[in-house]
């Protein structure tokens, strides 16, 4: 089953704006949010396909999959599609309203042959997580402050069943500054080349100023590490945008 995730074209940051506002997921953003995500992030339809691939691999009987800032449901979907273990949910979280509702909507039709979907409008820090095989972050983890990153992902590691896989995808940062301008550059490039005008570049990353605070490899290793995972590694990297797996 095919379930399109196509939407209206990102011209949010096209015009000139006298102040730029943070950015929010409010109803604006979810009306172009499929064309937003594919054109801002290398490989996002590549990482899509591979999360679910990886739970039809770590999914276990009768435990549950999180998909955890789940924004429209891509993730979600794809792991509906992929996973065929018998009394396997999945819960999908995101705590913009706006998001949850589309996502309903996008998921109804998924609803019904294989892993039930559950859908929550919640924080993902305030959700209880327990007897997980499989947890989705997708460029979640990037958006909570700092300061709550080691206690939610000690919270996903205590959730999660031994031998459960965390997937982590992530804008990096590089502590090598001529690095760190490079990827960032490329990363620019990237959205050029997908039809965004400088104008858009630069409003939307003013935008996002402090609300997206990258981090290294490094510090998500040792987080992770920290957390309890026995190992993290990188499975994909496109420029500043990878994915990890770390594995209880
Ligand atoms: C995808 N995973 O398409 N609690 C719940 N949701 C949150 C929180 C929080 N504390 N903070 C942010 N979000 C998706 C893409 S987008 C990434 C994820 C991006 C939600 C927020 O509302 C948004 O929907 C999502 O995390 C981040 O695979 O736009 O760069």
């Amino acid at each position: 089953m095919t379930i399109s995730m196509q939407s209206a074209k990102d011209s949010l940051y096209a015009s000139p704006l006298g102040e730029i506002n943070a950015f929010a997921f409010d109803e604006t953003v979810v009306k172009v949010f499929p064309d937003m995500i594919q054109r801002s992030v290398p490989g996002y339809n590549t990482i899509i396909s591979a999360i679910g691939l990886l739970a039809a691999r770590f999914a276990k009987e009768d435990s549950v999959c999180y998909d955890l800032g789940c924004s429209l449901g891509a993730a979600t979907l794809a792991m509906h599609q992929q996973i065929t273990t018998k009394n396997c949910r999945i819960v999908a979280v995101d705590c913009s309203a706006a998001m949850v509702e589309q996502c309903r909507q996008n998921l109804a039709v998924a609803s019904g042959g294989g892993a039930e979907i559950e859908i929550l409008c919640a924080d993902v820090r305030d959700i209880v997580i327990s007897n997980a095989s499989v947890v989705v972050l997708n460029f979640t983890l990037q958006f909570i402050p700092l300061a709550d990153r080691q206690a939610f992902l000690t919270t996903i590691y205590q959730g999660l069943l031994p031998g459960g896989i965390l997937i982590l995808s992530e804008k990096l940062a590089f502590d090598d500054a001529q690095q760190q301008a490079l990827q960032i550059d490329m990363h620019h490039l990237f959205k050029k080349a997908q039809g965004y005008s400088e104008l858009e570049i630069s409003q939307k990353r003013s935008a996002l100023e402090n609300v997206l605070i990258p981090e290294t490899f490094i510090a998500h290793q040792q987080r992770l590490k920290l957390a309890g995972f026995a190992s993290a590694e990188v499975w994909f990297q496109y420029f500043n945008f990878a994915s990890m797996i770390a594995l209880k």
